[in-house]
């Protein structure tokens, strides 16, 4: 199986994203999944087009998405993705949309289709914090979700899903190291190639 495992460009003034950090020192083959990557512009003018262009160059059988969650403590694989742009601070380019539909007329949201819940489960048997997300926000990383999984249901049989890791110990608390990082994003690339269909069928919600 092919994955294109992409990460984003640093933002808000720091100076590493840690998902492109982890994302470069993962291994090209992990299991029998070969990664090939690409780096996404933390903009929601230009990423869904970086991204689209990669899945169109490498014609992937699955895409998982990184980026930064400064504030989360694990690796949380994210469930869903919303149609609406509201950014509580400026992207890259300066861009500050407020309650902006991604895609007029769009569904009001797209659910995951990588093995969420199979992600969950390997990351923590690897020893590395993980928790399934039910909200990816409302900024470039959500925008991102958002277009890839609104492509993907053009292209049946490609799966595709987003995960945000911590900060590194080097941008604040609560953070993760990198070698932990790397460590909980092969075991879950390992389980999207044990799930080529379906899921873990376990708990995983939240109660609010
Ligand atoms: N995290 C931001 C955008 C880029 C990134 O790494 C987010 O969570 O929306």
């Amino acid at each position: 199986m092919k994955l294109l495992l992409t990460g984003f460009e640093p933002f808000d003034g720091q100076t590493v994203n840690p998902s492109w950090e982890a994302a470069c020192r993962l291994p090209d083959r992990v299991g029998g999944v070969e990664i090939v990557r690409a780096l996404i512009p933390t903009a929601f003018s230009g990423s869904a087009q970086a991204l689209a262009r990669a899945v169109e160059r490498e014609d992937p059988q699955a895409v998982l998405c990184l980026g930064q969650a400064g504030g989360r403590e694990g690796l949380t694989p994210e469930r869903v993705a919303i149609n609406v742009d509201d950014a509580r601070i400026p992207d890259n380019d300066g861009a500050q949309p407020i309650d902006r539909p991604i895609v007029p007329d769009g569904p009001a949201a797209y659910f995951a289709t990588l093995p969420v819940k199979a992600m969950v489960r390997a990351i923590r048997e690897a020893g590395v914090p993980a928790n399934l997300s039910n909200t990816a926000g409302t900024f470039v990383c959500n925008h991102l979700m958002y277009c890839l999984m609104h492509l993907l249901a053009g292209r049946p049989g490609v799966r595709g899903g987003f995960m945000h890791v911590p900060f590194l110990p080097e941008q604040g608390h609560p953070s993760l190291p990198l070698e932990d990082m790397v460590r909980g994003l092969a075991a879950a690339v390992e389980a999207i190639g044990r799930y080529p269909a379906g899921d873990a069928r376990e708990e995983g919600g939240a109660l609010c």
